[in-house]
């Protein structure tokens, strides 16, 4: 008796601070020939009541996984403008509570650099995602070259 109790009070706690997060369309883009770097995107959806973090990303199949985020600048040469994609890594990106964050081609993305090997359509790339409260998270990219 004094078990089922002691597992009741378990599955109560871990329901009340239970951070719902939702990860979902995970994808990887297939490398170009001879590149070291890849993009991975996703979607991240916090049904919490608290704004959440992610601040670090691991893998194994890269030295490094970084947060990125792409922003379009216009560049001026003479009279010319044409529009080009810069990058800069982030310490970490906010999912406001009840928002979902997407990572996608333009915007936020996680950066893998230096791959121990070349990404191929289908390939599968395990992640583990690291949030501000210390809850970590395996997702699974898949990898693709339609992007
Ligand atoms: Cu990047």
């Amino acid at each position: 008796m004094k078990k089922i109790l002691s597992l009741a009070l378990v599955c109560l706690s871990l329901n009340v601070f239970a951070k719902p997060v939702e990860v979902s369309k995970v994808i990887a883009r297939e490398t170009i020939a001879g590149s070291k770097v890849t993009a991975v995107y996703m979607d991240i959806q916090n049904d919490s009541d608290e704004s959440l973090k992610l601040t670090a990303v691991n893998t194994k199949v890269s030295k490094k996984a970084e947060i990125h985020q792409s922003s379009q600048v216009k560049c001026h040469e003479g009279n010319d403008s044409h529009a080009m994609y810069k990058m800069r890594q982030l310490d970490s990106v906010e999912i406001p509570a009840h928002e979902t964050l997407s990572l996608a081609p333009g915007g936020y993305h996680i950066m893998l650099i230096d791959l121990l090997q070349p990404l191929k359509q289908g390939d599968k790339v395990a992640l583990t995602l690291v949030f501000s409260d210390k809850t970590q998270k395996e997702v699974t990219a898949l990898v693709t070259s339609n992007l």
